[in-house]
Parts: C-alpha cells; structure tokens; sequence
C-alpha cells in the first residue's frame, strides 16, 4: 500500500513569496492543507519550524519543514519528479534560470523595501529599478527566449515564470499604491506579455490574490509615514 503523504503550506494570504509555493504545487498537481498564519502574531509552528527567519512560506512535508520560497520550489520539483517540471533538464538551462530568478529578486526587493519601511521610493530606488528591469527586458529575452514571448499553450510556468509572476503579476498594486507606473507594456513589451500569458493560466489565476483586497491591505498596514 502508497504511503499517505501529508502536504502543508503556511501562508499569509497577500505575501508573494507564499504565491510562488502555492503555484508549484497547483502546477504539480499537488493536494496540500493551507493554514494561514497571523504575521502580526506568529504562531509556535512558524517559530519552532522556521526558527531563523520566523517567516512564510513554510512547506511542511510529512512533519518535516522546508523554508525560504526558491528551495521549496526546489524540494517541490525534487520531491515529486514526474512531469511538468518547475526547472529545466538541462543543467545550463537551470542554471540560467536560477541566474535570472534571483535577478529577478533582486529587482523585486527594490520595490518591496519602500513597501516595509512605509516610505514612497525614492528618486534613486526609481532610477535603480528602471535600470535593473531594462536590463530583464532586453537580457532574458536574448538569453532565453530570442523567438518570442513564452506560451503556457502546451508548456505549463516552470521555476522562473512562478518568481516573475509572484513578482510582476501582483506588484502591480504598487503601482497604484505609489502612483508610479513599474511594468508598462510600451517600456517591457516583452515581459509584460510573458507576464498577461502567465496571468491566464488557469492554475495560476486560481491562486492569484484579489487586487481589490491587496489594495485594502496596502492602504490598511503599509500607509506611507
Ligand atoms: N526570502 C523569503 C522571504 C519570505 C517573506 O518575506 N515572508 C514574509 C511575508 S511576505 C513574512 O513572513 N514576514 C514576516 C516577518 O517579516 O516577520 C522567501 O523567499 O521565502
């Protein structure tokens, strides 16, 4: 008889990086229990399985807990190896992709540093991440995707369409938030596009957190100082 595998996710609803984790798992086919945490009040599982960093998302596979979003991504595609898988065969393809995620992350935290200090971005935190998001629109399309814009027709979102998304397909709230515009479609034709088509995933659009109720938790926590 199948061993019984237990899958758990704690979240926080609105967090990008709990996205990414959810994501993979629907990608994968996965069946897992979702326990939503209270940040402002963690519970002993979040201290005791993510002692260090005491953050979300935590993955807890038959009792044992694995942190910090990209390796659960990792451990996912490990753990359950059948097809579709998050990162490429090929060990110079995955390495690309893990180079451009963790770029990606880096453009990423530019916008989320304002977010957790309460402050509007500066004139150079703007010029950082135009200048940083230029370099993603003409490098990953050379580097990866010199035909065009990727297709989710047949192909399902691997390791790098979960950490763009988790990032460009919810941060546009910041936009409206700053009143500061970060992906237009006539600035990053290319990565605007890659992002819509990962927007119609069915699996993805599952999971994606409502707008409106990003907004409200925007407007209600992280109200500029
Ligand atoms: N590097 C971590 C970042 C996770 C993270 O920042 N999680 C936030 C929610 S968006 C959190 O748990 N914050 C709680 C805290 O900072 O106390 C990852 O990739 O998983």
């Amino acid at each position: 008889m199948e061993e019984e595998s237990s899958v758990k996710l704690h979240g926080m609803w609105a967090s990008p990086y709990v996205l990414r984790a959810k994501l993979a798992l629907n990608i994968k086919g996965i069946d897992f229990e979702y326990i939503e945490e209270d940040l402002a009040n963690k519970s002993e599982l979040v201290l005791q399985h993510n002692p260090v960093h005491k953050k979300v998302p935590i993955l807890v596979h038959n009792g044992l807990p694995v942190v910090e979003s990209t390796i659960i991504l990792e451990y996912i595609d490990e753990t359950w190896p059948d097809p579709p898988h998050l990162l490429p065969k090929d060990p110079y393809l995955r390495a690309k992709h893990r180079f451009w995620a963790a770029y990606l992350q880096q453009v990423m935290d530019i916008l989320s540093k304002p977010v957790i200090t309460r402050s509007k971005p500066t004139e150079d935190e703007k010029n950082e991440y135009w200048k940083k998001m230029d370099m993603a629109e003409e490098f990953i399309k050379a580097d990866l995707f010199p035909n065009g814009c990727p297709s989710f027709q047949d192909a399902k979102p691997g390791y790098l369409d979960i950490v763009l998304y988790s990032f460009l397909g919810t941060f546009d709230v910041v936009e409206e938030f700053y009143g500061f515009k970060h992906l237009t479609a006539e600035r990053y034709p290319f990565l605007a596009s890659w992002t819509k088509a990962l927007s119609e995933v069915p699996q993805v659009k599952d999971a994606t957190p409502s707008r409106v109720k990003l907004i409200e938790i925007l407007h209600e926590h992280y109200q500029v100082k």
